[in-house]
């Protein structure tokens, strides 16, 4: 076991605890302002929504108000479940008021590089359905450009057999290196709540047309989704260290 030095000990637990109010500010700024009686609210997937969703429960209690969740993932149905609050879905609910949700990188034009968790496919299918998606973030999450911050590669879900070739056609198509997610203890491949493989597309060049080539990944017979969301966000709320919030849209 690796023993961390007591000073450091200390300042990582400050930076940990300086990202977590950071998210939990902007968690609680956006469910305020998004969240109202009778809304229908997605729930995204990571650590952020964690504190959305103990807003929301902070909420329904106090203000007895009468909400519906839709889970974005398995994890994110926990998360409902956990806090008892009211869970529905598309089939009931194919239109949504708001969809709040995590990302792993947000750069100057809103685009969006999400599906750090493997979540992006339910993540996107209820962005789509949303009248409005809201990203909260910590100041991390925050960038010029695509890749500045976000190293571990641009998230695609793609149809397990199929792997191998897109992953090729990828490199081909736009250079960079694409791997194929494995599970922490390296036993074998992540596999998504749909059963899919993930591949992470890594060392791309920042200066593409995100639009086009989001196109173009997503023409490759194979690929479920990627993990890159253009023009579908409205507003990201960004928690900063000094616990307030910065506003982007
Ligand atoms: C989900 O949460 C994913 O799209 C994204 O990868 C992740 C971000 O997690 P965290 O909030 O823990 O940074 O939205």
């Amino acid at each position: 076991m690796k023993l961390v030095p007591l000073f450091m000990r200390s300042r990582l637990f400050a930076t940990m605890s300086a990202l977590d109010s950071a998210k939990k500010s902007a968690a609680i700024k956006a469910v305020d302002l998004h969240v109202q009686n009778n809304t229908v609210v997605g729930v995204g997937s990571g650590s952020t929504v964690v504190y959305a969703v103990e807003r929301l429960a902070e909420r329904v209690k106090s203000e007895k108000l009468n909400i519906q969740c839709i889970p974005t993932s398995f994890q994110a149905r926990q998360l409902i479940i956990q806090h008892r609050l009211p869970i529905t879905d598309l089939e009931v609910n194919p239109k949504l008021d708001v969809c709040i949700d995590g990302a792993d990188e947000v750069d100057c034009n809103l685009t969006l590089i999400k599906g750090g968790g493997g979540c992006l496919l339910q993540e996107k299918i209820v962005a789509s359905c949303s009248k409005e998606l809201i990203i909260i973030a910590d100041y991390t999450k925050n960038s010029q450009k695509l890749g500045d911050q976000y190293k571990k590669g641009i998230p695609i879900e793609v149809v397990p057999m199929a792997y191998v070739p897109i992953k090729t056609q990828i490199e081909n198509l736009f250079g960079g290196t694409v791997e194929l997610r494995m599970a922490k203890a390296k036993a074998g491949p992540v596999v998504t709540d749909n059963g899919n493989f993930i591949l992470d597309w890594k060392n791309f060049q920042q200066d593409y047309d995100w639009e086009d080539v989001n196109k173009k990944l997503s023409l490759i017979p194979g690929v479920v989704e990627t993990g890159l969301f253009i023009k579908i966000a409205k507003k990201a709320y960004f928690g900063l260290a000094d616990g307030s919030v910065k506003e982007q849209v």
